[in-house]
């Protein structure tokens, strides 16, 4: 098992030279947005873009706008959509993983007000060896899909 994790490093090392995550050796949560939440919805979800360089895992998330915040996926039942709390979410070694509207989120529950577009707000995710990361939610219009273009880092 040594062996591999040594070669899954060396393998790391050449293909990720030249990004932030190789650099820092760090993981990295970049793109964090929101959907605007329409009217007074208590409800809102937020998505962001995470690489580890090192397997590790999503257990936790916490912002000030929201009472409760979860983990959630988001699975086909037939033809319906369906939500799911999740305890965790696995983040492969080297591997982006993210979450969007389709399928993983961060569910905000009890929002203290609607979340508007232009505005942002603090999000802070709990890794299993990470510790904590705190990055800064974009609140993008209502059915927006993905990210505005020019927030890459
Ligand atoms: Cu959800």
């Amino acid at each position: 098992m040594k062996t591999i994790g040594i070669i899954l490093l060396f393998v790391g090392l050449v293909f990720g030279a030249g990004t932030a995550s190789a650099q820092t050796g760090q993981l990295e949560v970049t793109n964090a947005w929101a959907r605007a939440t329409p009217g007074r919805s208590e409800i809102g979800a937020a998505y962001a873009t995470i690489e580890s360089p090192t397997a590790d895992r999503l257990v936790a998330a916490a912002s000030p706008v929201a009472k409760k915040v979860e983990l959630h996926t988001m699975t086909m039942s037939g033809t319906v959509m369906q939500m799911r709390p999740v305890a965790a979410i696995d983040i492969p070694a080297g591997r982006l993983v993210t979450l969007a509207p389709d399928g993983l989120h961060i569910m905000l529950e009890g929002l203290k007000k609607p979340l508007r577009a232009g505005q942002s707000f603090p999000l802070t995710l709990t890794f299993e060896k990470a510790g904590k990361r705190t990055v800064e939610v974009a609140v993008q219009q209502v059915g927006a899909m993905a990210p505005m273009p020019g927030m890459q880092h």
